[in-house]
């Protein structure tokens, strides 16, 4: 590759597995991780960092002038839970960060922009299964309000400037490398640390509160080969529909429980509970699976062992 990648946010959820993915394809030195603060310690050691905050734009321009970046993956963002307790703050990083990135290309100083969207795009009047690619959307999050105007962004910046930026709505995407912060789908990782804990989870959302969700493997799969299909490939300019799994709350306790016998789940819904609703139970990802090949893996059986063993061999760890 003609320059190197930057992450930033790359201390994240999806940042940091993203990150390690992105150096084993293209090589330590030619993958920079930034984000506010430091991150795992296989994330720092395994090539070069920078403490960078995503909306201080002349930083970000001496990164990539001083590394000569090409390629941005653009991972910071305050997630649906915790921009509903601080609006403004969520509005300016999500707008923010997205600007900067967006008007660098613009500039032709970098060649590539991958900026996630979300299934938080969706509100209350979006068909709930089997969500459409194009639709109608009227989200009530900040979050999901700051996702759907930054699409509008990136196809207007590819269609006015040619800028070539690709997206994905990532569905709740669940892991045990690194936690997530602040969003409505992390009930489904958190459950995975309780069972093996106490056999015992109480979820914050209720037990028929079906949503989209992805095992880690297969969103570092789609954003990979989203960035690396032909540009003519790419027909959707502000962000591909992507599935996987969708399950609730309930139907998740149950796959845990075929290898927990004694686990017990309760229900006690809060506030996230009516961002889960307004979202979609079921994604059609078909113009995904049709323009770039995008294929998924993990089924909710392979997902739920998977985990059982990573949260597992953590957990001990730390002990
Ligand atoms: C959240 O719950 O806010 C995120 C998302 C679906 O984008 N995981």
């Amino acid at each position: 590759m003609a320059g190197r990648i930057l992450i930033i946010g790359a201390c994240g959820q999806i940042g940091t597995e993203l990150t390690l993915k992105l150096r084993e394809i293209h090589g330590n030195d030619q993958v920079v991780a930034s984000d506010i603060r430091e991150g795992a310690e296989e994330l720092m050691q395994s090539g070069p960092f920078e403490i960078l905050n995503a909306t201080d734009e002349a930083h970000i321009k001496e990164i990539v002038e001083k590394y000569k970046v090409k390629e941005v993956y653009l991972m910071a963002a305050m997630l649906s839970a915790t921009a509903e307790k601080a609006p403004m703050k969520a509005w300016d990083l999500n707008m923010d960060s997205l600007f900067h990135i967006l008007n660098l290309a613009k500039d032709g100083k970098i060649d590539k922009i991958f900026w996630p969207s979300s299934i938080a795009v969706f509100g209350p009047s979006t068909p709930k299964d089997d969500t459409p690619q194009t639709t109608i959307m009227e989200p009530t999050t900040v979050y999901g309000i700051s996702k759907q105007t930054g699409e509008r962004w990136c196809e207007y910046y590819f269609r006015k400037f040619g800028v070539d930026v690709r997206s994905i709505r990532y569905p709740g995407i669940i892991s045990y490398k690194t936690l997530p912060g602040g969003g409505t789908t992390d009930y489904a990782i958190e459950i995975f640390h309780e069972a093996i804990k106490n056999s015992q989870y109480t979820s914050f959302l209720a037990k028929d509160a079906a949503l989209p969700m992805m095992y880690m493997d297969d969103a570092i799969k789609a954003t990979v080969d989203i960035m690396e299909a032909p540009a003519e490939k790419i027909k959707v300019r502000s962000s591909y529909n992507l599935a996987a799994i969708s399950f609730t709350p309930e139907i998740l306790a149950e796959e845990i429980k075929k290898h927990i016998k004694d686990f017990e789940i309760s229900y006690e819904p809060d506030f996230r509970q009516n961002i889960a609703e307004s979202w979609p139970s079921s994604i059609d990802d078909s113009s995904a699976r049709e323009d770039w090949g995008w294929t998924h893996d993990f089924d909710l059986d392979r997902m739920t062992t998977t985990m059982l063993d990573g949260v597992g061999k953590t957990l001990k760890e730390k002990a």
